[in-house]
């Protein structure tokens, strides 16, 4: 990587040519630290984000985070990295490859089995990153010390992807995640701000060019325009972030995705070259997905099967409703019997989904299995989906 610094005046002080190149020095050592550490991509930016945080306060403004409160939270600190580290200069910013095994769209041949996003295969990535990050901070305090420094993966009020960008480690796609060439977009970000100011990288360029693959393939047409993400219409908002009932016209283009969703970055050309990580700790779980076995799941098996997975997150009550749409949309008359044992389950944001899933497989044939097997059923999410099945299904 080249530090190439960024718009020095033409006449410089002998001692601060110096300062700056001691403080290349120091950065290369970093650098070299992290690849250590296994982070792929390094790259300094300036700690501000510009245009991106109008964009940002923009997307707020319409809503596209949905129930993502924390999005719309202190939107000056998400906007201006100085606001979360007083005196911030620059941002480290990192990436760590996750791919550790091709993917493609075959997953939807099978609709009996779930389909997993390839991040969520295995540990929880911020289990697995903040530590290393730690360790590249403890690096930065002993080049620096007594400098101020915050480090996040995915946690803290910062815009990684734009920050990235002017990072040079890639550039922010039509999907709006970042793309980098030759090495595609299946990794995890991460940064550093720091209050030093560091010589920046150069930023990356956009190289979409007349691509639209990913707008054109997105189930839900979550891709609202080139850039722009309505996380309320995007498959890994509604399986993931939600807590609530998902809306009914999104069930069907769910398909058997039962948490997140890779379409949009499997069709990206740049995903190609995209390499692959060796690091164990990636090594997707070797488990199978059968949809009727994960609807049978109670609380003791969902903690053991995903202890220290990212699925855990959403908690058996969120993972099984996402199972029960994939049932919905499998056509596996098999899945009726497992189905209609769940319509006893104590969730009734299971039950509100096992009713649809049972509607969508068995048609008007499911109201005689609801009068029969919850005749009492009083809760509104679930008494409200048995009038839509009554609604679209009439007898
Ligand atoms: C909220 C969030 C989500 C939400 C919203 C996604 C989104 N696009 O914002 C949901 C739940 C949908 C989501 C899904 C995913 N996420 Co997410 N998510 C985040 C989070 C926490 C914040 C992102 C954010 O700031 N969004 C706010 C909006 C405003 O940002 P934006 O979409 O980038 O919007 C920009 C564009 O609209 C742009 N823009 C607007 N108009 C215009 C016009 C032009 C001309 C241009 C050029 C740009 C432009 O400006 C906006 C400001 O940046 C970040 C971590 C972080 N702190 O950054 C992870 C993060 C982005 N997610 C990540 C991942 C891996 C995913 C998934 C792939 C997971 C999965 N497989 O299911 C999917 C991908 C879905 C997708 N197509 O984006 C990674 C992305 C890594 C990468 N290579 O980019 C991150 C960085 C986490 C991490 N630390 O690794 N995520
Ligand atoms: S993750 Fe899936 S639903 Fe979300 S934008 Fe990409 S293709 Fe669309
Ligand atoms: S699929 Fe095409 S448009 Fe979408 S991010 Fe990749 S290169 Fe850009």
């Amino acid at each position: 990587m080249d530090y190439t610094g960024s718009g020095e005046p033409f006449c410089i002080p002998l001692q601060h040519i110096m300062e700056m190149d001691s403080i290349r020095e120091k950065l290369e050592r970093l650098h070299r630290k992290a690849r250590d550490l296994g982070f792929e991509g390094f790259g300094v930016a300036r700690a501000e984000s510009g245009v991106w945080a109008l964009r940002y306060q923009e997307w707020v403004e319409k809503n596209f985070h949905g129930e993502m409160a924390y999005m719309a939270r202190n939107p000056e600190k998400r906007s201006h990295p100085g606001e979360v580290l007083a005196g911030a200069k620059s941002v480290i910013s990192l990436r760590m490859n996750y791919l550790t095994r091709e993917k493609d769209l075959s997953f939807l041949e099978d609709r009996t089995t779930g389909d997993v996003s390839l991040y969520a295969l295995n540990q929880d990535y911020h289990n697995v990153v903040l530590p290393r990050l730690k360790q590249l901070e403890a690096a930065i305090e002993r080049e620096f010390p007594g400098r101020l420094t915050r480090a996040y993966v995915d946690t803290g009020p910062v815009l990684e992807k734009p920050l990235a960008e002017q990072a040079g480690l890639g550039w922010v796609g039509k999907h709006t995640n970042l793309v980098t060439e030759h090495e595609g977009s299946w990794y995890f970000l991460a940064e550093i701000l720091v209050d030093v100011a560091l010589p920046e990288t150069s930023p990356a360029v956009d190289r979409c060019g007349t691509c639209q693959a990913c707008i054109d393939i997105c189930p839900t047409r979550a891709i609202v325009a080139p850039y722009v993400l309505d996380a309320r219409r995007c498959i890994s908002y509604l399986t993931i972030e939600l807590k609530g009932v998902i809306p009914i016209e999104f069930r069907k283009a769910i398909g058997n995705r039962i948490y997140g969703c890779d379409d949009c970055q499997i069709v990206c050309p740049w995903n190609a070259y995209a390499v692959k990580t060796d690091a164990t700790v990636f090594a997707g779980r070797s488990e199978t997905w059968r949809l009727v076995d994960l609807m049978a799941l109670d609380d003791e098996t969902f903690r053991q099967r995903f202890k220290g997975s990212p699925i855990k997150r959403v908690k058996r009550r969120g993972f099984l409703r996402n199972v029960a749409v994939a049932l919905g949309n499998s056509g596996d008359v098999a899945a009726v019997g497992p189905l209609t044992r769940a319509l006893g389950d104590e969730e009734p944001l299971i039950r509100a989904h096992v009713v649809w899933a049972l509607g969508e497989l068995l048609g008007a044939r499911a109201l005689a299995l609801f009068q029969e097997k919850i005749p009492d059923e009083a809760d509104p999410w679930v008494t409200r989906e048995v009038e839509d099945v009554r609604v679209r299904h009439p007898a």
